[in-house]
């Protein structure tokens, strides 16, 4: 698929899996395909931090998460590296407010790729519709230990406030989400929740899949 109308974005944004080599203790490619098996709807490559991969052994780890995915018809994201997200005509990009622009990626990748951009302020919220893009990322709803420069807690008020302030862009909430801390994000109008921890620090990366999906299912 190469262009992805709102609606798709809203459905696929429903259980979002996010994960780069660090995340994981068994082979990522192994701990997709299982993810993917128990149920989720879109996928982020993010590798960045220490021991991250680079080079060439991150464009080959890349080539094998999107070719996992194209099977399972599940669009592949890539975090930040608009580079590698042209050279592998990924069906999007993720940046966020340290990255850059929002406005100069949409050029980059034209129109009809994911752009998604973090937006944890309103009028960031704002000016990423501006810029192009297809939806936003906000958190972290709750403690998380996935990402170090993380910022305060947010909670699903942050997306009520969102929408209640008229913002109709696809939302997807980030941060310290588990399958029981689901519902209130939903009720707060996010279209769904991506995902790092709860997922990929699974003993069944497919099981924790199946148990968001069934947090998730009741709600559209
Ligand atoms: N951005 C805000 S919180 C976060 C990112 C990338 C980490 C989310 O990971 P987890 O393990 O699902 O809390
Ligand atoms: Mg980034």
């Amino acid at each position: 698929m190469s262009v992805y109308t709102q609606d798709d974005v809203k459905s696929r944004l429903r259980l979002y899996f996010i994960c780069g080599s660090t995340n994981v203790n068994r082979p990522l490619p192994t701990i997709l395909r299982e993810a993917i098996s128990g149920g989720i709807t879109m996928f982020q490559f993010r590798e960045k931090g220490t021991n991250s991969l680079t080079g060439d052994k991150k464009l080959a780890l890349a080539c094998e998460l999107q070719a996992i995915c194209q099977e399972h018809h599940i669009p592949f994201i890539i975090n930040d590296d608009v580079a590698l997200a042209i050279k592998l005509n990924a069906d999007g990009i993720h940046v966020g407010q340290g990255d850059e622009s929002a406005a100069s990626v949409r050029e980059k990748i034209g129109r009809d790729k994911i752009l998604g951009v973090s937006a944890n302020t309103l009028a960031d919220a704002k000016q990423a519709i501006k810029d192009g893009a297809t939806y936003i990322g906000t958190g972290p709803m709750y403690e998380t230990s996935s990402k170090d420069d993380a910022d305060d807690v947010c909670g699903p008020e942050r997306i009520k406030e969102f929408r209640q302030r008229g913002l109709t862009i696809p939302i997807v909430a980030i941060g310290g989400i588990t399958a029981d801390n689901t519902p209130p994000i939903l009720a707060a109008g996010a279209n769904g929740v991506s995902v790092i921890s709860a997922i990929a620090g699974a003993s069944s990366p497919a099981e924790a899949a199946a148990r968001f999906k069934k947090a998730i299912v009741n709600k559209f």
